[in-house]
């Protein structure tokens, strides 16, 4: 079945999914999931992000150019830790190439898959810009840095320790993949859903937390309301 969704509709299907396992809540039904998380694929055109998301979610892989206008995003259920986790992952549409990436695209999401190109320099150099675009749509977010097309080692100008190094100094991992030859796709999702739950874990602890402060002292603000200030994150 192809789970692409059209153009705006993509937003609707999302919360429609958000709705549907209210519902399910509600009325007692299972949900096949535990946790459902929204990720996003960002990096220069080129990189191979069309073909990293069809690789993970259809196993398929092409040749061509993946011309993906209007489409929004592919699901993809993976087990971890015994906890059934449902992705949700978009790919941009081409707007990467004119750098209209939104904020609408952006909100909402649980992590972010960074992509460059092992065999294209200037992919990598583009790689701080888009983390710091990230950092001004996303407050807290998970993040992986990918370096594709790690398949034909004589066209590779960006090395492992130079990549490893800008990993480091932004405090995320690298993993080194080929789209084409299906080498560490797996292991980029699989790790990078590791953090979302971890994060969410953390989450729900702090939210407990402040919540049996909140029980325990109320302190009125200037207006002589109680502050009930919550964490955003995107
Ligand atoms: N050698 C090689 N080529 C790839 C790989 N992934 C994608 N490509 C090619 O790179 C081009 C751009 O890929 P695409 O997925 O459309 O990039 P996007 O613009 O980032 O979505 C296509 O010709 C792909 O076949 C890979 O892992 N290895
Ligand atoms: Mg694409």
């Amino acid at each position: 079945m192809n789970s692409y969704y059209n153009g705006s509709s993509g937003h609707t299907a999302a919360s429609s999914a958000n709705t549907q396992n209210e519902t399910r809540k509600l009325v007692g039904m299972q949900t096949d999931y535990s946790h459902l998380f929204k990720l996003l694929l960002i990096g220069d055109s080129g990189v191979g992000k069309s073909s990293l998301l069809l690789r993970f979610a259809d196993n398929s892989y092409t040749g061509n150019y993946i011309t993906t206008i209007g489409v929004d995003f592919k699901i993809r259920t993976i087990t971890i830790d015994n906890q059934r986790v449902k992705l949700q992952i978009w790919d941009t549409a081409g707007q990467e190439r004119f750098r209209t990436i939104t904020s609408t695209y952006y909100r909402g999401t649980h992590g972010v898959v960074v992509v460059y190109d092992v065999t294209n320099a200037k992919s990598f150099k583009s790689i701080q810009r888009w983390l710091l675009e990230i950092d001004q749509y996303c407050e807290s977010v998970n993040r992986i840095l990918v370096g594709n097309k790690n398949d034909d080692p004589p066209r590779k100008v960006v090395s492992t320790d130079e990549a490893r190094s800008l990993a480091y100094s932004y405090r995320i991992d690298l993993v080194e993949t080929s789209a084409k030859d299906d080498v560490n796709v797996e292991e980029v999702f699989t790790r990078i859903t590791k953090s979302m739950l971890k994060t969410k874990a953390q989450q729900q602890q702090a939210d407990k937390r402040a919540k049996e402060a909140r029980n325990n002292i109320r302190l009125p603000n200037a207006m002589g309301k109680t502050s009930r200030r919550k964490l955003k994150y995107c």
